[in-house]
């Protein structure tokens, strides 16, 4: 009797610490990090860009100064490029990335933006922020320059990711708001205070946060759960300028290995993946179509209800003006 007792003590306990632990992972306290020197990038930049010495690799317009990589300068017409040599095979993990953008023209007469990439090429060049279209794997941009035309419901700079399977084309001339998983306006150009963003893809979930108003705090920016990126691809940084210009460096990458507590039953679920996808991404774009129409159904309500008052007013004047008519009539 008495050992039975004690075992379905002994059975709350277990239960009850297991549960505490997963609550405390779920929260990301009981995560480590570790930083992977192999995959990051800072000063003072040593042997960058010269053959096979570093583990990145430079293209392009990018060239590499004693405090950054700049990878445009704020020129007409560049592009530049900063690649990862080796392939990541970390399965959570965290990039932190510390990087300014800044140029002499006003606002929305600077750009293009640049870009932060988890793919499987590398080293090609190409119209998406100065990479290669239908790429393959993780980007997210950074979009100083608003292309489509009625940019009011979104204020730019903006930042967005997307997810690319090799077949899935970006829109230049939408911003990439078809493809988008989501995203956040950020204020990052021309600032005298350090600028970061920071990409934690952990058990599927990613999540990008902005720090870029000088005080030491990360904003969400975009959480998506059920994001399927394989292994083994490559991080880079690219950037491109056209009519109009900026300078874009990239002072540092700081990769993070995170480590992650897992239950059986998580890894039971978790098959190989081969090719990028997000999970009901169906919802994630009837999601954003239903704000682009309830902003549409807004501008439609404003402009019923303008020409309403002003049909209202033609009337009121009309009758108005046969009612003075009549009266007139009356009197003479
Ligand atoms: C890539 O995604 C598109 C759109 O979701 C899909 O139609 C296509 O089959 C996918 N391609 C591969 C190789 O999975
Ligand atoms: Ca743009």
């Amino acid at each position: 009797m008495c050992a039975k007792m004690a075992t379905i003590m002994l059975a709350l306990c277990v239960i009850s610490i297991a549960s505490l632990r997963s609550c405390l992972s779920d929260d990301g306290h009981e995560m480590e990090e570790f930083l992977k020197r192999e995959y990051s990038l800072s000063k003072p930049y040593q042997g960058i860009g010269s053959s096979g010495s570093s583990h990145w690799e430079l293209m392009g317009d990018a060239m590499v100064t004693t405090d950054q990589v700049r990878l445009t300068p704020d020129m007409q017409s560049k592009q530049g490029a900063v690649w990862s040599r080796i392939p990541c095979h970390l399965k959570d993990w965290e990039l932190q990335v510390h990087f300014k953008i800044h140029g002499h023209g006003k606002k929305n007469l600077n750009g293009d933006g640049l870009a932060v990439w988890y793919t499987k090429e590398r080293i090609q060049k190409g119209p998406v922020f100065g990479n290669k279209d239908f790429f393959t794997g993780l980007g997210v941009f950074v979009d100083t320059y608003p292309n489509e035309e009625k940019h009011i419901e979104r204020i730019f700079p903006y930042i967005l990711a997307m997810v690319g399977n090799g077949t899935i084309g970006y829109d230049h001339e939408r911003d990439g708001r078809p493809t988008e998983l989501g995203g956040c306006n950020a204020m990052v150009r021309n600032l005298k205070h350090d600028t970061f963003l920071f990409i934690r893809y952990v058990r599927r979930r990613l999540t990008v946060m902005i720090d870029i108003d000088g005080q030491h705090e990360w904003r969400d920016c975009l959480d998506i759960p059920g994001v399927r990126l394989p292994q083994g691809y490559y991080f880079g940084a690219t950037a491109i300028t056209g009519d109009l210009s900026d300078n874009h460096d990239l002072i540092s990458l700081k990769l993070y290995q995170l480590t992650v507590l897992r239950s059986k039953l998580d890894e039971d679920d978790e098959e190989e993946v081969t090719v990028p996808s997000v999970d009901n991404m169906e919802l994630i774009r009837t999601y954003q179509e239903g704000e682009a129409i309830s902003s549409i159904g807004i501008f439609f309500t404003v402009l019923f209800s303008m020409l309403g008052l002003f049909l209202l007013i033609v009337v009121g004047l009309v009758v108005y003006s046969h009612w003075t008519e009549s009266r007139r009539k009356r009197f003479y």
